[in-house]
């Protein structure tokens, strides 16, 4: 309720300034691939709150929500020209341009949500944001993103054999094709906006997701058997175009930084309330869930994929970083 707090407190602050106070001297352009609402959604705009009431209102946020800036691919690349300023996005679609983003991507790395906070608050985090600076783009923060699982629309998935021959769409990761290969099944690279009509049509069987995607998206809708393999707990990622961040003075750059982190704990906290809502809706809707999966084959196939990806020293340490936080 912190949250309810801070947007009390800067809409108080707002009202109290007057009209003629609330012209943005800056308005930066967030995309987002989720509804309104969604709360990756929702906390690009608890920071756009806070930056304007931290800045005497020259700062300001407007989130475009829905892909209305594009598909996470393209709008990756907008970003890098600067012609979008900020961007929250899974790591996945990072993964063919910055090595280290592969790293918190890889299929059950992380023992639990727990362990993916501690590992991304430390260190280690903090040495893949710093990773983006030579890509054209400032690493900001990270958010939650639950943990992936199978859906398909032709029958429940209750163990590593069932996938053999399905077809399974993935993000834009080559990491993620590999993955879904090593599992038996085939997989299709697309944007995810084209998810829903490709199950509909049957061009795929499935897709993989969390529940607030699962949900959100419909992918429930036609793709009704959903297995918890859990086999991915991959972060997203609020990145800003380098050109807009410096264009901004250091104070402001300070402002935008601190008020990125100031939202982490306010998305952690609708995360968590989004997601046990959005699983109630889809059990609801009558989908067939397979909860007691063992995960251990799903584990031990992933192990050429790791040979494959982690290849450098560097990802190497990254990896026994990863594997010694408690
Ligand atoms: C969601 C994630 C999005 C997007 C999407 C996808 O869980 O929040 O950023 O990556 O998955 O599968 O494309």
């Amino acid at each position: 309720m912190t949250y309810m707090k801070t947007l009390g407190a800067a809409l108080l602050a707002s009202v109290a300034m007057g009209a003629a106070a609330t012209a943005c001297e800056v308005t930066l352009r967030s995309s987002d691939t989720h509804p309104d609402g969604y709360p990756t959604v929702a906390a690009v705009n608890a920071m756009g709150e806070m930056l304007k009431e931290r800045s005497g209102d020259r700062l300001c946020i407007e989130v475009f929500h829905s892909a209305q800036l594009g598909e996470e691919k393209d709008s990756i690349e907008q970003t890098q020209f600067g012609v979008i300023d900020l961007n929250r996005v899974s790591l996945g679609p990072f993964n063919n341009i910055i090595e280290e983003t592969q790293i918190p991507s890889l299929p059950y790395i992380f023992r639990s949500v727990e362990h993916m906070h501690k590992v991304m608050d430390g260190p280690v985090g903090q040495q893949i944001l710093d990773a983006f600076s030579d890509h054209d783009l400032v690493g900001l923060a990270f958010y939650d993103s639950g943990s992936r699982s199978f859906y398909n629309s032709e029958k429940p998935i209750n163990s590593m054999a069932d996938l053999a021959g399905m077809k399974f769409r993935v993000m834009q990761s080559d990491m993620f094709v590999d993955m879904v290969s090593a599992l038996g099944a085939n997989a299709t690279p697309m944007p995810y906006g084209e998810v829903y009509s490709s199950i509909q049509t049957g061009v795929i069987d499935g897709a993989e997701n969390n529940w607030p995607s699962y949900d959100s998206s419909g992918h429930f809708e036609v793709a009704k058997f959903y297995t918890l393999d859990q086999h991915l707990i991959v972060p997203e990622v609020l990145v800003m175009s380098k050109t807009s961040y410096d264009k901004l003075s250091a104070e402001d750059q300070a402002l935008v930084r601190q008020a990125a982190k100031d939202s982490v704990p306010i998305m952690r906290e609708l995360w968590a309330a989004r997601e046990l809502e959005s699983e109630t809706r889809v059990r609801e809707a009558g989908v067939e869930i397979v909860t007691d999966i063992d995960k251990t084959p799903f584990i031990e196939a992933m192990a050429p994929v790791y040979e494959k990806y982690v290849t450098s020293p560097v990802l190497k340490q990254l990896v026994a970083d990863i594997q010694a936080t408690e």
